[in-house]
């Protein structure tokens, strides 16, 4: 009889989720939910048939040079795969899969509360209330910047990039996009958004810009030193997507010195740690990664990672195979 494969999680998942994956397959969790770090993960490639990593996981060539010849599908809990070295896996005949469409409605809520939290100052009104400082209304308090007329540069128009657009746009913000291609007309209709083939011409013109782009090889960086040079002084930056997307620390120095009026940040470059210039300046909300995270999101990943795991045990190829990043 063939020995059951081995499901290794690494990261405690709701409840619901481990659940299931503990009625369907072999699975070994994390309850404690302390990541694995760099020799727990290359014991977890040794053992496993199937790995369940998070973005916390570092899949380098190196861990993936570790995993023994069972490993035969790493299903990322998780739409981002660039913690994982796709290439190396391709090498070794191991399958890569993510959880895509169903993170999209609430990572788009979360742009649009920075874009709204930035403008209106929300966290730092919230903060002078809390401070005991507030010493009552005044026609000068807090003033922020309107949102309504305001252009909003959408860099990624993917599906969390679609969803943000549709919002922003009941906001009275209009929409302008760059993007390694043109949406469908009738989505840039629907959406009345307006293409910008040179990301640098969008960037001198916009208001408020957000990146809802993949990090891929392409996109390290993307707004380097010399692109964050062309945006207006009064642009407001918001990042959902990956730290790595922005050159962080020339950003911190810009805001700093309000080269760039503000900044919402889900991400960093070096998560948990954050440039310490940005946490001194009132003018960023700075959240710790958490676009997707809503209870929702978080089950119907799980589902997914069930789903394509259950598929490709079965011996079919799992529906959400990721072959590369694409932008
Ligand atoms: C997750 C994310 O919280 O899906 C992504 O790419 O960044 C978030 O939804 C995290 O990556 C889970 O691994």
């Amino acid at each position: 009889e063939r020995k059951k494969p081995l499901i290794v999680v690494t990261r405690k998942l709701p409840d619901v989720i481990e659940t299931r994956m503990m009625e369907l397959f072999t699975t070994r969790l994390n309850p404690d939910d302390v990541p694995l770090g760099r020799d727990g993960l290359i014991q977890a490639v040794q053992a496993a048939d199937v790995l369940v990593p998070t973005v916390t996981d570092r899949i380098d060539q190196a861990v993936i040079n570790a995993a023994g010849p069972q490993l035969k599908l790493i299903a990322n809990f998780g739409n981002g795969v660039d913690h994982i070295d796709l290439k190396a896996a391709k090498e070794k005949g191991i399958v890569v899969t993510n959880t895509p469409g169903v993170l999209t409605e609430d990572t788009a809520d979360m742009c649009m509360a920075l874009i709204l939290a930035v403008a209106r100052r929300i966290t730092e009104g919230e903060r002078l209330v809390r401070s005991g400082r507030w010493t009552g209304w005044s026609p000068t308090l807090m003033l922020g910047s309107r949102l309504s007329g305001k252009r909003l540069g959408i860099i990624g128009m993917g599906r969390i990039g679609q969803a943000l657009a549709r919002r922003a746009k009941g906001f009275g913000l209009s929409i302008h996009y760059h993007n390694r291609k043109q949406v469908h007309p009738e989505i840039e209709a629907e959406l009345e958004a307006t293409y910008w083939d040179s990301l640098d011409q969008m960037l001198a013109r916009m208001d408020i810009i957000s990146i809802n782009c993949p990090r891929t090889p392409a996109t390290y960086h993307l707004l380097n030193a010399r692109r964050l040079q062309l945006l207006k002084p009064s642009a407001v930056i918001v990042n959902t997507s990956r730290g790595e997307v922005i050159d962080e620390a020339t950003m911190a120095r810009m805001l700093q010195r309000k080269e760039i009026a503000g900044a919402g940040l889900d991400v960093f470059e070096q998560e948990p740690a954050v440039d310490p210039k940005l946490l001194k300046l009132d003018n960023v909300v700075l959240l710790p990664h958490m676009g997707s995270a809503t209870l929702e999101s978080r089950i119907d990943m799980g589902e997914k990672v069930i789903v394509n795991v259950k598929t490709f045990v079965d011996g079919h190829t799992p529906p959400d195979r990721v072959i590369e990043m694409m932008f």
